[in-house]
């Protein structure tokens, strides 16, 4: 059964999505020539959310910008002020990333939108499209920060995090327009929301290798972030002998071993990554007197995920203190594992059943806002197929027929939503 809306509309519905994508992957909309770098509140975010302002717009949203710079565009249900289903992502980037991790969930809601827009449907309910400015932590160390505040549940200490430039949260937000001293007015309250629904690309090989376009997320990983310092004292490379030094160079080769040792060991999903690593002062000829490097470590379930950190953590200390060094260790971020919404899940899947495709439950190893969404409101997730499961890389890639199958997927959910709440 086609969806109520006319998607026969002269625009390429869905794919669209994807040409709005690539069109955002270049400067200005990226920091960085040649490549997609797009961190949260820097000018290529503020392009970007012009852009997206006038394509909000064009598809019949009123559009503003909350407390926390996140962009958000309404389409007003049959009665005016009606709880908001919101069809959100990030439109933030990693450093070289991807062009569609984020955004495509962005242009894939302002798509299914604008359908509804050119048929004149009006559902019981509004229909939100929300560009999240920080989900990848890619230029402060913790990261959704803005989903957080969406959903009530940022801690102001993280307005006082600092990027590698020494600037806050705080301070980068009032420059970009935000307002960190009320930034709990930028939380929704439950009674205001009726759902949220994220379409992401899988980032993972699963739904290529069963040759599947989309996909019902079950549940999101549990994950922490963790900095390490392993401390020794520094010194010249050339007339201090092996013996005598305190460097704390191999002590942390020592540690990602442990790291990749445990790890690999473990079940539930069990992953860790060592993403970034600084020897201090960081010269061809000083022994640093320090090295820092993140950990990231996730797994299906919070219990598997602190077991592994605490025993990695154990054996850290161990490592440096057998060498006579120190290991200063600080937890920056922990989200717990967020199940997504069985009865949403359904409702994604007999829209899948519309389109004749499988109805595929899978995990996400991946984070997403969905994941702190979840504390203010029921979260469904719609997995699109990406080239070879390649992701926070450039040469991320998704298909026009696949989005357009994600797009139609997503107006099949909102008519089923629509005949759930009408019921
Ligand atoms: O790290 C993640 O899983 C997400 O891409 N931010
Ligand atoms: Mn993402
Ligand atoms: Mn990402």
């Amino acid at each position: 059964m086609e969806a109520k809306a006319d998607v026969s509309a002269d625009f390429d519905f869905g794919v669209r999505a994807k040409a709005r994508c690539d069109a955002l992957g270049v400067s200005p909309y990226s920091e960085v020539e040649g490549q997609l770098t797009r961190r949260f509140l820097t000018p290529a975010h503020e392009a970007a959310l012009e852009m997206l302002t006038r394509w909000m717009t064009d598809a019949g949203m009123s559009v503003r910008r909350d407390a926390a710079a996140n962009l958000i565009g309404r389409y007003e249900g049959a009665l005016p002020g009606a709880k908001a289903l919101i069809i959100g992502s990030h439109i933030d980037s990693v450093r070289n990333g991807g062009r569609y991790d984020g955004p495509l969930g962005i242009m894939l809601g302002i798509d299914v939108v604008e359908a509804l827009h050119r048929a004149g449907r009006r559902p019981p309910f509004a229909v939100e499209v929300v560009a999240f400015g920080d989900e990848e932590g890619s230029r402060f160390p913790a990261s959704m920060s803005c989903s957080r505040a969406m959903a009530g549940a940022l801690d102001p200490a993280a307005l006082e995090m600092k990027d590698a430039d020494g600037v806050s949260v705080a301070e980068a937000l009032t420059a970009f327009g935000g307002d960190p001293a009320n930034i709990a007015l930028a939380a929704r309250k439950p009674e205001e929301v009726l759902a949220f629904l994220e379409a992401h690309i899988e980032q993972g090989p699963v739904l290529e290798a069963e040759g599947l376009a989309l996909g019902v997320v079950t549940a999101i990983a549990a994950q922490k972030r963790l900095m390490v310092k392993i401390i020794g004292a520094a010194g010249h490379a050339g007339t201090t002998p092996m013996g005598l030094r305190k460097d704390p160079g191999p002590a942390a080769a020592e540690c990602v071993l442990a790291l990749e040792r445990i790890c690999r060991a473990g079940t539930d999903g069990l992953v860790g990554t060592v993403g970034r690593m600084t020897a201090l002062p960081g010269a061809f000829n000083v022994i640093p007197g320090a090295i820092e490097f993140s950990m990231d470590i996730r797994a299906e379930t919070s219990a598997t995920r602190d077991a592994a950190v605490d025993a990695i953590c154990a054996e850290i200390h161990a490592i440096a203190g057998a060498r006579g060094l120190k290991a200063e260790i600080h937890l920056m971020q922990a989200l717990a594992e967020s199940p997504c919404d069985p009865s949403l899940m359904g409702l994604l899947e007999e829209a899948l059943a519309d389109l004749s495709q499988p109805p595929r439950r899978l995990p996400s190893g991946a984070g997403h806002d969905a994941m702190v969404m979840a504390d203010l409101c029921p979260v469904a997730m719609l997995f699109v197929r990406c080239e070879g499961g390649i992701s926070h890389n450039p040469a991320e890639a998704v298909t026009e027929a696949d989005c357009a199958l994600a797009a139609k997927a997503m107006l099949h959910f909102i008519d089923k939503l629509e005949r759930r709440e009408r019921a």
